[in-house]
């Protein structure tokens, strides 16, 4: 919950993935353009900006093939950066998407022998993710897709990828983490059409799990953009759901591949109503940033970009509060209808209500010629947003 201040604390509940600040740089055309950042060094640097949590892949902190003897070198200067600066591992998951063994797919590849090595790699980042201290973990099914349709029966794949989450889930339980999974919705890229592509498709698939009620959502702001979906509307049925485990929030414009960009960077008015519902609605996960610096930046921009990630959040925060108590928007969400919505409109069913509804006199025509004044309602939002209501 934001406080009023426009210095992120810890109790904003920040967090960065160690993948988005360490990005460096590379896109399908082109060679990195920054150097490689120690986990540890990033730790420190995020803490210095505010932050209080970071996440990972399992190979962005101990890289592929690593010896044990390394793994325990690099855990080591890692906690000492999170016990130095108080930070906090708020996230871990898997990276399922990056070697050439899940070119088709992880938990849904056709060969059961990259599905079962998927799920062992899983389980041992699972470990990894417990160990330090991981609260939630999240599922991207970045190669869980497929170009040639005829490839992949998407019924069967579905099978698949239920039958993975309810074995991992099973071993979280049975290991005791107190860990949930999180499940991150994307509509393609890098494959042509992925499995569970919206918010919608995955709220859904949820309710097949064996353990549904420890599977949430991991909702993406460029993501759902990217399939043209409200993602504020989207938040607010995964919290209606109760499904809001986690959130990546980061900014996007329709249509183009997954840009990433600082959070706030685009669409200032979805961003607006995406802070304010998630500062009134009682979510207390982390405010994670799944978004990379521009690739033109290098050193001093890198930290620019994170600072700017939570300086704009705790600016749409001071803003949802001022919306709250404006007495001119009250007003004109009063004559736009918004407040009514919130009234039962017939209560539960019985016959009784049913025949009188019948019944009732009604005017549809004097009904037709309310008007709303959305216009107003909407120009308001503007002109608060654009700094013009004191
Ligand atoms: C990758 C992807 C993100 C996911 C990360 C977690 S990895 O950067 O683009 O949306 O959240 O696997
Ligand atoms: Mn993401
Ligand atoms: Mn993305």
């Amino acid at each position: 919950m934001s406080d009023g201040t426009l210095e992120p604390t810890p109790e904003h509940r920040f967090s960065f993935g160690l993948w988005t600040v360490g990005h460096v740089g590379n896109d399908p055309f082109g060679e990195p353009v920054r150097e490689p950042l120690d986990p540890a060094e990033i730790v420190r640097r995020l803490g210095d900006l505010g932050a209080y949590g970071v996440s990972f892949h399992d190979d962005d902190l101990v890289p592929h093939g690593a010896s044990a003897q390394e793994r325990e070198a690099i855990l080591k200067r890692f906690r000492s950066a999170l016990d130095e600066t108080g930070m906090v591992v708020s996230m871990a998951t898997t990276n399922l998407f990056k070697h050439p063994v899940f070119k088709d797919g992880a938990f849904t590849a056709n060969d059961p022998e990259v599905r079962r090595y998927a799920i062992a790699k899983t389980l041992r980042a699972i470990d990894l993710g417990a160990e330090l201290g991981a609260p939630t973990y999240v599922f991207w099914g970045g190669r869980e897709g497929v170009e040639a349709y005829a490839a992949k029966d998407p019924r069967a794949a579905l099978d698949r990828f239920r039958e993975s989450l309810d074995f991992l889930a099973g071993y979280v339980r049975d290991r005791g983490y107190p860990m949930r999974f999180a499940l991150e919705p994307k509509p393609n890229e890098p494959r042509g059409d992925t499995f569970l592509p919206t918010v919608g498709h995955a709220l859904a698939f949820i309710a097949s799990l064996e353990h549904g009620d420890m599977v949430g959502l991991n909702p993406e702001v460029a993501h759902e953009t990217m399939a043209g979906l409200s993602f504020f509307h989207g938040v607010a049925q995964t919290i209606w759901s109760g499904k809001l485990f986690h959130i990546d929030l980061n900014a996007q414009k329709i249509g183009r591949y997954d840009q990433d960009l600082r959070f706030g960077s685009e669409d200032l008015k979805e961003a607006f109503f995406l802070v304010k519902l998630l500062e009134e609605s009682g979510y207390d996960g982390p405010r994670h940033f799944d978004a990379r610096p521009y690739r033109v930046e290098r050193g001093q921009g890198v930290w620019d970009f994170a600072a700017g990630c939570m300086r704009t959040y705790l600016l749409l925060a001071q803003r949802a509060r001022q919306y709250a108590q404006d007495g001119e928007i009250q007003e004109a969400l009063a004559e736009a209808g918004a407040p009514d919505l919130a009234r039962p409109t017939v209560g539960p069913y019985t016959p009784d209500a049913a025949e009188e509804l019948k019944r009732a006199a009604f005017d549809p025509e004097a009904l037709g010629r309310r008007g709303y004044r959305n216009e107003r309602l909407d120009q308001l939002v503007v002109e608060l947003l654009l700094g013009a209501r004191g």
